[in-house]
């Protein structure tokens, strides 16, 4: 499986870490097949996270990623999904290997700084969710 989606949350975006975190991907290896910046709204942001609705920070969840534009991309490479998740390190940024993006520009569990598909399954849906509506 060659594609994942890749999201440049809020946090990054507001702190203009966009082109840093764009290059590290293309640095990596990784074609950057399609991309665009989006502010969610309540319906792409509840729509995209509806495996969290039940779990306690659903509601801090997309107020978050609500707040200030995203950057969305489909990122093609061997292994894609494993390969960036690899890349963006553990969700909590403090918790993440250094020299992880999630480490170098995110701040903690919530501002993580960039989502990563887990499975090419759910790489399949989210590319499909918010390229081909
Ligand atoms: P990940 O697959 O690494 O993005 O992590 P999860 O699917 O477990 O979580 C999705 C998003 O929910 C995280 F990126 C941030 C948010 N989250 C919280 O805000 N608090 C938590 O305790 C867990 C996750």
């Amino acid at each position: 499986m060659k594609n994942t989606l890749a999201i440049i949350k809020p946090d990054a975006m507001k702190k203009g870490y966009k082109d840093d975190i764009r290059n590290e991907i293309k640095k990596n290896g990784f074609i950057i097949v399609e991309e665009k910046t989006l502010h969610m709204t309540n319906t792409h942001a509840e729509g995209f996270y509806a495996i969290h609705k039940d779990k306690p920070f659903f509601g801090e969840l997309i107020e978050f990623m609500t707040s200030h534009e995203s950057h969305i991309m489909k990122l093609e490479k061997e292994n894609a999904v494993i390969e960036w998740r690899n890349l963006m390190g553990a969700t909590d940024s403090k918790k993440a290997e250094p020299g992880t993006i999630r480490a170098t520009y995110g701040t903690d569990i919530s501002m993580n700084a960039t989502h990563g598909s887990d499975s090419d399954e759910n790489a399949q849906i989210e590319i499909k969710y918010f390229f081909h509506d």
